[in-house]
């Protein structure tokens, strides 16, 4: 973690730190780290560039979504040139306690859910489903925001009703799948199977009540598979930190102190986040013809 001058450190979680600027209580600085987190742990050493990255996916998807409210703030404070290319200046909204996840295959915990009940958040689905199946239609399926620490739980629909009302509960459902169903399609064109992905909204003071906020459609909320690679055996292989998973998998117990990621694992998952960002964006920074 920095020590940034003019702002106030506020949290930080496994893999970003939240900070204040002085003097603008309206406004947040979210800076993403390049840490690395699997198993609920983080680890070490970090990802160099990984913080930029994934900055660089949630900025270019917000200007993708100019139907989308969301927290980027007009203006501000000057950003600090340590973070600038890691870090987003917002407006500081008043979060709903509701991690708003859409699936458009039925994979991860989501798999495990089903297999034990059915259904997932409530949503019954079709018998006889194998993980990592397309479902015929996206699901919006809602968990319960934990504390840190804690895994977040499956919620029903209704429930969300009870914690932000039926008009918010509407707007948090029908805007996660409009961008949900968007960003598939612009993942499409660019050879990706969008699999499922996490948002958060809240609510601006006076103003709109489902504001898009946190960072949105990277590789650590989402699961990005290849497309043709799908298509041959209906696998994911995963734009995120599997190959951190896999290694850690077979080289840990799962207790105490994860041992040290060595520098082939770091390359190739460095390499990993670089290849989703090339792909959806255009494989030159500085401007190649973005996919539409
Ligand atoms: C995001 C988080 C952490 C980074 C709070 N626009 C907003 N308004 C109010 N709160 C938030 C946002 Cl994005 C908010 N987080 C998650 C925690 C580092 C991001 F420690 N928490």
């Amino acid at each position: 973690m920095t020590d940034l001058p003019g702002y106030r450190h506020l949290a930080s979680g496994k893999v970003r730190d939240l900070y204040a600027p002085d003097g603008a209580d309206d406004l947040l600085l979210l800076v993403a780290s390049d840490r690395v987190s699997a198993f609920d742990v983080a680890l070490e050493p970090a990802i160099p560039g990984k913080g930029a990255l994934l900055t660089a996916l949630t900025r270019w998807w917000f200007d993708r979504l100019p139907d989308v409210p969301n927290h980027l703030a007009p203006g501000g404070p000057a950003v600090p040139d340590a973070v600038s290319d890691r870090s987003m200046l917002v407006r500081r909204l008043s979060m709903h306690p509701v991690e708003c996840v859409v699936r458009g295959v039925v994979t991860g915990s989501g798999f495990a859910e089903y297999r034990e009940t059915g259904a997932i958040s409530g949503v019954r689905l079709p018998p006889g489903l194998s993980d990592g199946d397309r479902l015929p239609e996206p699901i919006f399926t809602p968990a319960f925001k934990a504390e840190q620490g804690e895994h977040d739980e499956n919620i029903p629909f209704d429930r969300v009703v009870e914690l932000v009302g039926g008009a918010v509960a509407e707007q948090l459902r029908d805007r996660s799948l409009a961008v949900y169903r968007r960003a598939a399609a612009v993942a499409a064109k660019a050879g990706l199977l969008l699999a499922d992905t996490k948002f958060e909204f809240g609510a601006e003071p006076d103003g709109d009540a489902a504001v898009l906020g946190d960072e949105v459609l990277t590789s650590d909320s989402s699961r990005y598979w290849d497309a043709a690679a799908y298509e041959d055996d209906r696998r994911g292989v995963s734009f995120d930190k599997q190959i951190v998973r896999d290694w850690l998998r077979a080289n840990w117990t799962g207790t105490g102190t994860p041992p040290a990621l060595p520098p082939e694992v770091v390359r190739r998952t460095a390499d990993r986040y670089r290849e989703l960002v090339e792909r959806l964006t255009g494989a030159d920074p500085e401007g190649a013809a973005p996919v539409r």
